[in-house]
């Protein structure tokens, strides 16, 4: 959290905030070209990283998706080190060879994130794995969209980390679509219930867009996870406000409504909480002016960065 003088309820709507501005800086730059990488925005999901990471301790490990930039953030990476690598920058996270798709700052617990959907998963729960052969308190989070939850390997996971009592906290970031897919022409399931099948408890947050809400949800979540060592599956439903990748709204191409992103709007506490928005975003712009510069002023990686990482 970037201001611990101020109480959690507030840093809360801070970090939020902070991640909803950087993004929007991001819609500024990007018609400039100098972003080298695809984008897959936040903008409306936020609250779920900054209630999530304020809920679990620094030791705790996360794995995040391709659209992971609020984690990243929320989980302590170095916002300057995010924008360079956007910029394909040497002095970037990944060295700016990963983009945004790839973020990862294993020094504070985020240890990676990817462009194959729910890819992740097993990462989360083989550090799961490692935690409790090492007999540590640490617990792990998986962070994915409802649309992973397809995937053969999600329910392999749950599996495993059920049958081996894994401290794995299972965060679904429901936000209904996968690309221009709506849920309900997608599943034959309920996430719930699914998981249930698995003996894997649950709960659900519906205030996606509130991270007091998710904060709560995930608290209660991961002090059991931490306690009993074994899986719990979050489902935290959200609206990803802007079009799957890139910079625009998306509400024009048909397969959803703009009503349907009012009472979302409507309810977004960076959208009613008008004097804290007013009272921390120049200091926030501050900050982002300052990775923007530190970006455009880093040197391109050279060609003998080429093969390095590569296994
Ligand atoms: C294994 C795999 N299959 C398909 C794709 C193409 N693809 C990219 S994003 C996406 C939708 C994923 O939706 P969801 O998991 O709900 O995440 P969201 O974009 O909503 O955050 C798909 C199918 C991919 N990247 N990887
Ligand atoms: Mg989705």
């Amino acid at each position: 959290m970037k201001r611990p003088d101020i109480d959690l309820a507030t840093q809360l709507l801070y970090e939020t905030l902070r991640i909803r501005l950087v993004e929007l800086r991001l819609i500024q730059l990007y018609p400039s070209d100098r972003i080298q990488s695809p984008v897959h925005l936040s903008i409306g999901q936020e609250a779920v990283a900054t209630g999530a990471c304020a809920a679990l301790r620094p030791g705790d490990l996360v794995f995040g998706s391709y659209r992971s930039h609020a984690f990243y953030l929320a989980k302590g990476g170095d916002l300057r080190q995010m924008m360079a690598e956007l910029y394909g920058k040497a002095t970037g996270c990944c060295g700016g060879k990963a983009g945004s798709m790839h973020l990862a700052a294993p020094d504070v617990g985020f240890m990676g994130s990817s462009a194959i959907v729910a890819s992740t998963i097993p990462h989360a729960v083989g550090a799961a794995l490692a935690a409790r052969r090492r007999h540590t308190d640490q617990i792990v989070l998986a962070v994915f969209g409802d649309g992973a939850t397809e995937e053969g390997v999600y329910h392999e996971s749950l599996n495993f980390a059920a049958l081996h009592q894994l401290p794995v906290l299972f965060l679904c970031e429901n936000n209904g679509l996968a690309v221009h897919s709506r849920i309900s022409v997608r599943q034959s399931y309920d996430l719930l219930e699914h998981a249930d099948a698995y003996g894997i408890p649950t709960r659900r947050c519906m205030r996606g867009n509130d991270p007091r809400a998710v904060h709560e949800t995930v608290s209660a979540a991961a002090v059991r996870v931490r306690a009993e060592r074994r899986p719990m599956l979050l489902v935290i439903d959200t609206y990803r406000q802007m079009e799957h990748v890139g910079i625009g709204e998306d509400h024009h191409v048909g397969y959803r409504a703009a009503a349907e992103a009012e009472p979302w709007r409507r309810s977004d506490p960076l959208v009613t909480e008008t004097e804290l928005v007013a009272r921390f975003t120049p200091e926030i712009l501050r900050e982002i002016d300052d990775a923007v510069a530190f970006a455009e002023e880093s040197p391109w990686p050279g060609a003998d960065a080429l093969l390095a990482d590569v296994a």
